[in-house]
């Protein structure tokens, strides 16, 4: 195999945010609304009355403090609580390739090689706009590349897959240089109604280029590269084109992100640590001795307990990055984005790990080695 690196990156971060006060404001608002409506009902024991959000817990549970939108009013309309996202003509670029593309566009202008090195683009993230034609073609198409595209989705997952995905077809010699985007838009497939979840994702857009080492000047060494998934019912997303056919009904059912917040918790975190102590092991690399950890960013207290374990120490936060205090869980964006902003002051020389964990489940290692 050809060894390959992460070549350069690039990130497009809608201009909205929301912070949790407003977010809890629109949910304690809908909450008054529909326990006033349903006053009667809740007084005859019919049905329990809702409870509200509050700031504190979100903060405490998941270190989320905002969220970047790609529409805020809806959200935050109590009335409405979902994006509003028109929909294009066919003619137009779709907005999950418009945001793909403009964080590709940096990651591009960063590497500074012609583009018509690129051979393949893969389009990974959680949630694809339609089924086909494939994002990545249109996002192939809207800049100019040549070569093949695909989309490919292993959830929170899907930039790590992607990644090794990548680093496979260059070291194979199928191509010389792959574009892997992240386009999520999180906000499309949450349920702002939903006490448990309301405050989990936000939306952004990340972009990676993988290129031949030899071709490289400078970068990031893949030294390796390990994904595994492990099936659980605990998060799941039942959105899907066989929902029209159930006999129920054909109207567009209700079918959005849920999960089992705590157990995910429980299980994912001792999965994770033992998949990067045992993939370090495997290298040669003393965990320990790793500069920087950009992790999957769901949860603080997940990063802070795999962060302990897998330095065995007490990590500073320069060492173990955090990003989902301002844009909250944004799928598999989230390690990329850590990765983009807090990378450029690492020596040559020193080693680091992306890593990402989530639905299915599924986990990616990718240790790198800075050029
Ligand atoms: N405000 C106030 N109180 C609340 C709220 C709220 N909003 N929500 C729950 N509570 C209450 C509960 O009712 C409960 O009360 P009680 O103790 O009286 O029963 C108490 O708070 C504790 O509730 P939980 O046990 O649920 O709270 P946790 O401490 O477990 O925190 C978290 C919840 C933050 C969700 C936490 O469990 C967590 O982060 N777990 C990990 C989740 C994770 O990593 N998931 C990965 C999902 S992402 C993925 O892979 C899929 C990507 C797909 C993208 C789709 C885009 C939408």
């Amino acid at each position: 195999m050809r060894p390959a690196v992460i070549a350069a990156t690039g990130l497009y971060t809608p201009p909205e945010s929301i912070s949790n006060a407003e977010l809890v404001a629109a949910f304690n608002a809908y909450v008054a609304d529909f326990n006033q409506t349903n006053a009667a009902r809740i007084s005859a024991g019919e049905i329990e009355p809702l409870a509200p959000s509050s700031v504190e817990f979100i903060e405490k549970a998941s270190g989320i403090k905002a969220r970047y939108v790609v529409e805020k009013a809806g959200i935050i309309d109590p009335k409405i609580m979902r994006p509003v996202i028109p929909e294009r003509p066919n003619e137009e670029i779709s907005i999950l390739a418009e945001i793909a593309v403009k964080a590709a566009e940096q990651a591009l202008e960063r590497w500074g090689k012609p583009r018509e090195r690129i051979g393949a683009v893969l389009c990974a993230a959680s949630n694809m706009q339609r089924g086909y034609p494939a994002m990545a073609i249109e996002v192939q198409n809207a800049l100019g590349l040549g070569g093949f595209a695909f989309d490919m989705n292993v959830a929170c997952s899907s930039a790590t897959f992607g990644l090794k995905t990548a680093a496979d077809f260059v070291g194979s010699g199928s191509v010389d240089a792959v574009l892997m985007v992240n386009p999520e838009i999180c906000s499309g497939h949450l349920n702002f109604r939903d006490r448990d979840s309301h405050f989990i994702f936000g939306d952004v857009a990340t972009a990676a280029i993988v290129e031949r080492a030899d071709d490289a000047q400078d970068g990031w060494d893949i030294l390796g590269t390990k994904l595994k998934t492990q099936f659980s019912n605990n998060i799941r997303n039942n959105f899907g084109f066989l929902n029209r056919a159930a006999p129920e009904g054909r109207d567009l059912p209700d079918k959005l992100f849920v999960q089992q917040g705590r157990k995910v918790f429980k299980e994912v975190v001792p999965m994770v640590s033992e998949m990067i102590i045992d993939h370090a092991a495997e290298l040669g690399i003393d965990p320990h001795g790793l500069k920087r950890l950009w992790l999957h960013q769901a949860n603080i207290n997940m990063n802070e307990i795999i962060g302990r374990k897998v330095l065995g120490r007490e990590p500073s936060r320069e060492e173990n990055v955090i990003i989902l205090d301002d844009y909250a869980n944004t799928s598999s964006a989230g390690s990329i984005i850590a990765f983009h902003k807090y990378s450029d002051d690492l020596k040559s020389g020193d080693h680091g790990l992306i890593c990402s964990f989530g639905a299915g489940y599924s986990a990616g290692t990718v240790f790198v080695k800075k050029r």
